[in-house]
């Protein structure tokens, strides 16, 4: 079993599109393990982005991720991390395959509706910042 890091971005839960995005989610067989709505500041976002430090989208995209709330997900399932990177198609929803998440409810570029870890170690990573200790735990809480 594998875990990952989705967030409903607050495009999305400002067009009241919570219910269906982890509809989808529950459908393609994931658990929800962990799951909190977050107010991020701008600090912690850009923490949390600090991946792109530099780039010319790094400030608009903090200014968005601290607009409004946002839902931190823990996701589980074999190989959920390739998984739901499909399931929520490319960065660009005009680009992502139809009956993906960001094509589906994507807004632009920016606004594309959740977040979902790309790897192992940031998933690791990702997890910890919105759930801290939570990792060793068997999930029976
Ligand atoms: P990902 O979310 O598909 O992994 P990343 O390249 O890691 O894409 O970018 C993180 C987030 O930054 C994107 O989900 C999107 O919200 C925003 N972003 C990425 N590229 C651009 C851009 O060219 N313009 C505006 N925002 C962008
Ligand atoms: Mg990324």
């Amino acid at each position: 079993m594998e875990r990952t890091l989705l967030i409903v971005k607050p495009d999305a839960a400002e067009r009241n599109l919570i219910g269906q995005i982890l509809q989808r989610v529950e459908l393609a067989r994931f658990r929800i393990v962990e799951m909190r709505l977050v107010r991020l500041s701008s600090e912690r976002a850009r923490k949390f982005y600090a991946v792109h430090e530099g780039k010319p989208f790094l400030d608009g995209l903090i200014e968005f991720m601290s607009s409004g709330p946002a839902i931190a997900v823990v996701l589980e399932k074999e190989n959920a991390i390739s998984d739901l990177r499909a399931l929520v198609g490319t960065t660009d929803p005009a680009k992502a395959p139809c009956g993906t998440i960001r094509h589906d409810f994507g807004h632009d570029v920016q606004r594309n509706s959740v977040h979902a870890s790309d790897a192992v170690e940031t998933a690791a990573t990702e997890i910890e910042f919105f759930f801290p200790g939570t990792q060793d735990e068997s999930g029976s809480r």
